[in-house]
């Protein structure tokens, strides 16, 4: 019982390793496991109670909003309103940044970027889905409504990111730029123990995920790519292993503890590719580059991508370095679009 260290005691024992530190990311944080423990009952009742289906309403990408979306964006709104240190959220299930009036919020010092749950599609079949938040700096005087620029930072002015796994057991991974740590959430006792501290992914990885149903749509270096990951080369442990859930918190988390790339190239009908900027690819890149791997759009990192609206959407490759790295040299080798 002893050896058991909570969440809450682990981020104040780490609160000095923040310049200037007061407490407030801290007590940020504490609103976002909040909200976590929250969503995380609901979540675990879905097959028992009719929660899960439409709401019936689109959000602003056209896509089916599920009723634990907005379930989980409301609980993670109301838990940063509360404690006074957000003086904003940007999420994927809002068509606008949502300002937070109250005067201490005015006053506070961070913006907060969500997607609330990820991969909800998955939950009507008891799949893995997540939660992935990060965390910025205003860059507009405190006292003020936050503005767009406060939302549309560079990744690399990250000051906290991280993830909630609901899955077999349920997981909270976060980062403030002092490693990866991990927590496994104790249902009985209802807090998150250290599970996992400093999260190191393997330099190499034999592993590749992606959505190969699209592979007729994918640019040429891509494909060349996975038929390179085919391969039967056994000194290079090739053929690699697919595994793809189609949950990118679930497929994230396995490759950051086994190694291996995850990988939402441009397609020909979606040339951006799927994933969000800002919701979805800058933390899972602040995450997997503090854990040794790589975060690229193919061609640069993506941390230093200046965003230029909300829900814009990016080709997403991460995972292990020399994977990203190869993924990378193969794009440019073979720069035709398809
Ligand atoms: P969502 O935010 O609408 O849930 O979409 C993001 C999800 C990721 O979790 C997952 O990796 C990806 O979409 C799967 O997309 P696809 O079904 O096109 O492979
Ligand atoms: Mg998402």
């Amino acid at each position: 019982m002893s050896d058991i260290r909570t969440l809450g005691e682990f981020i104040v024992e780490k609160q000095t390793d923040f310049p200037h530190a007061s407490g407030e990311l801290s007590s940020l944080l504490g609103s976002i496991k909040l909200a976590a423990k929250i969503v995380n009952r609901e979540i675990n009742k879905a097959g028992l109670v009719d929660i899960t289906g439409s709401v019936g309403g689109e959000n602003i990408q056209g896509e089916d909003q599920q009723k634990l979306d907005v379930y989980a964006n409301d609980k993670f709104k109301a838990a940063l309103e509360a404690r006074d240190q957000v003086c904003g959220v940007a999420s994927e299930e809002e068509d606008e940044a949502v300002a937070f009036n109250k005067e201490l919020n005015l006053n506070a010092k961070y913006v907060v970027l969500m997607d609330p749950l990820d991969g909800s599609s998955n939950i009507d079949v008891n799949v893995s889905v997540g939660t992935i938040f990060s965390i910025y700096r205003r860059v507009s005087p405190e006292g003020t409504p936050p503005t767009e620029e406060d939302f549309l930072q560079p990744g690399h002015r990250q000051v906290a990111a991280g993830y909630i796994i609901y899955g077999s057991s349920t997981m909270l991974v976060y980062t403030t730029g002092n490693g990866v740590h991990g927590f496994t959430y104790d249902p009985s006792l209802g807090v998150f123990c250290l599970s996992h501290e400093n999260m190191q992914i393997p330099e190499d990885g034999q592993i590749y995920s992606i959505n190969e149903g699209n592979y007729i749509r994918f640019p040429m270096g891509v494909k060349k790519y996975i038929k390179h990951c085919q391969e039967d080369v056994p000194d290079d442990n090739r053929p690699y292993t697919s595994r793809y859930i189609g949950s990118l918190v679930a497929d994230f988390h396995r490759n950051l503890l086994k190694g291996g790339i995850y990988m939402y190239p441009s397609t020909a009908t979606h040339p951006n590719g799927k994933l969000r900027l800002l919701y979805e690819c800058n933390p899972m890149a602040f995450l997997i580059e503090q854990a040794g791997g790589l975060a690229s759009d193919g061609k640069k990192r993506i941390m230093d991508i200046k965003p230029t609206e909300l829900h814009q959407r990016v080709p997403f490759f991460v995972g292990s370095t020399n994977m990203v790295h190869n993924v990378e040299t193969f794009i440019e080798e073979f720069p035709e679009q398809h």
